[in-house]
């Protein structure tokens, strides 16, 4: 089955928090992954989101252009990723020709069959900056509690407020008061999609992540209504269409056709055909974010693309997640909380991260981060359970014998074979359907088992054939973690193949589900220390 996998596109206007990471790369890297080692053919594909008001507002601070801003942050952004163990096959930037290509075949398109309406609507204006706003950048009281209301929330009472109602507005730019001034734009006419969307969400939302599919047709249930894909704004692409010239299209409109150009680039750079990955009905596209990304992606997204009559491959597996929250405020770049992905590589090595994030994955429903919890998962369950019993065994092994010995197979399995054969495949379902946190969790109960039949076993006080049989055993659950654990903590796994003089390109997920490897030892080292 060919894989397509992709995850949310990162704005890059401020350099990424850990928020972002786990949100939805890193449980598209550990499905990639996973994926991968079964022998899928896989096309995992993100890259920048670089358009958007407050790129506009970051620059017009730091003294530069947006375009500056975007293109300096992404190749930043690069480096952070490719530190994090992200193993994208393309990770490009929105704001790339193909993607105005593709962006402006799609709007061509909308408009050929007849999706896009115009309609003139009062936004807001500021007239010392000459400029229209979006709501995020008027500030005022608010109207019920008198707080400060910021665009279309207050921060006080958390009321979502129309800008409309907001007492005494001003520009966040300027402070100067506000005016509401007429302007056109274009509308894609949701409504017009309402059946086919509702076809496509009722044969493909049971494979959905459950926040997916609940918050999908509520949304539905509460009645479409046509959405603006044009903004009055300089940093984005300008809308192709007469009368149109000065404003650009929305930033949700281009970006998540980055998905469909960033394949494209990478077929271009790899001698592939294109059709074979967005026009293909025998590949598989599975999409991960976040949950305030949820409805572009079950609905507007697949609307842009039904409107365009051209087969175009919708979402299948639907993987929305909810928040990493640090101690109850979600990590965020506009909050400038929380821990910048970059500190966070200072202090750890990314296998640390990844196994706490992992461990942590909003699968359901938010999840809270600690640095306590952090110190916790590290050193009860990396380091003391997997970390530990790793060392033990190679180390037992390597001074015994110098390698895993091979011992002629008992024709009865042990019972520690049966036991974690069995917790393997509830491994394999949980990859399978992204409950990347029961993964792990079951994987740390592997470990557990493994632990007990060692100890249980004591081979330091058997004779030199059972010293033998407890150390084959004991090194094949070695091997067996570290290949349920290479999708999470690829270095870590690498490390120990390495030890095993495994090669890592020869790794499949099926080698975890045998008893059968011996072979020559490198002395290990230990691989996890704990944190003080
Ligand atoms: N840039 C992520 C966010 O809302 C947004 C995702 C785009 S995916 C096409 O923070
Ligand atoms: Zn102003």
């Amino acid at each position: 089955m060919r894989k397509l996998i992709t995850s949310a596109l990162p704005y890059i206007h401020g350099i990424s928090h850990l928020g972002n990471i786990v949100g939805s790369m890193l449980p598209a890297d550990v499905y990639a992954r996973f994926c991968r080692l079964r022998g899928n053919e896989v096309l995992f594909v993100c890259g920048s989101d670089s358009h958007g008001t407050m790129y506009e507002v970051t620059a017009a601070k730091m003294k530069i252009t947006p375009k500056e801003l975007a293109y300096k942050n992404h190749e930043k952004m690069k480096e952070i990723l490719k530190k994090f163990e992200l193993n994208f096959d393309y990770y490009g930037i929105t704001d790339s020709d193909a993607n105005r290509e593709m962006s402006f075949h799609i709007f061509n398109k909308l408009d050929e069959n007849g999706y896009l309406k115009e309609e003139e609507v009062e936004n807001v204006y500021c007239e010392k900056c000459s400029r229209f706003l979006p709501d995020r950048w008027v500030e005022g009281k608010c109207p019920s509690c008198g707080g400060l209301t910021r665009g279309d929330q207050c921060d006080d009472c958390g009321k979502l407020i129309d800008v409309k109602d907001i007492v005494e507005p001003y520009c966040v730019l300027c402070k100067s008061k506000i005016i509401f001034k007429k302007t056109k734009h274009l509308f894609l006419d949701l409504p017009k999609f309402d059946k086919e969307l509702s076809d496509f969400v009722d044969n493909k939302s049971k494979k959905w992540s459950k926040l997916a599919r609940t918050e999908t047709i509520g949304f539905l249930k509460n009645g479409l209504k046509p959405r603006a894909v044009t903004r009055d704004a300089t940093w984005g692409f300008k809308v192709p269409k007469e009368g149109y010239e000065n404003k650009i299209l929305y930033v949700w409109f281009d970006a998540p056709i980055g998905y469909l150009a960033f394949t494209k680039e990478w077929c271009e750079k790899n001698n592939q055909k294109f059709e074979d990955w967005w026009q293909n009905e025998g590949t598989e596209l599975t999409q991960f974010m976040a949950k305030d990304n949820t409805i572009f992606h079950s609905i507007i997204f697949p609307s842009m693309l039904i409107g365009c009559k051209e087969n175009w491959k919708l979402v299948d597996r639907l993987m929305s997640c909810g928040w990493l929250k640090a101690k109850g405020i979600k990590f965020s770049k506009s909050r400038g909380n929380g821990l910048t992905t970059e500190e966070a590589l200072e202090k750890y090595p990314a296998d640390y991260w990844r196994f706490v994030l992992i461990s942590l994955y909003p699968e359901q429903d938010d999840s809270v981060f600690s640095m306590e919890a952090f110190n916790e998962t590290i050193n009860n369950e990396f380091a003391d359970i997997i970390g530990n019993f790793v060392h033990r065994v190679l180390s037992f092994c390597y001074s015994n014998f110098g390698e895993i010995p091979e011992v002629e197979k008992e024709t009865e399995a042990e019972l520690v074979e049966k036991e974690c054969s069995e917790v393997r495949q509830t491994i394999t379902k949980n990859f399978e359907d992204c409950r990347f946190h029961e993964a792990l969790k079951n994987i740390v109960h592997y470990a557990k088992l493994s632990n007990a039949y060692f100890n249980n076993s004591e081979p330091w006080k058997k004779d030199e054939e059972e010293k033998k049989r407890i150390s084959y055993i004991a090194g094949n659950l070695v091997k067996n973690l570290a290949v349920m654990l290479y999708p999470i903590t690829p270095k870590f796994s690498e490390q120990i193949f390495d030890y095993l003089n495994i090669k890592p390109e020869d790794v499949k997920w099926d080698d975890a589900n045998n008893f059968n490897f011996s072979g020559k030892l490198k002395k290990p080292e230990p691989l996890i220390k704990k944190i003080e």
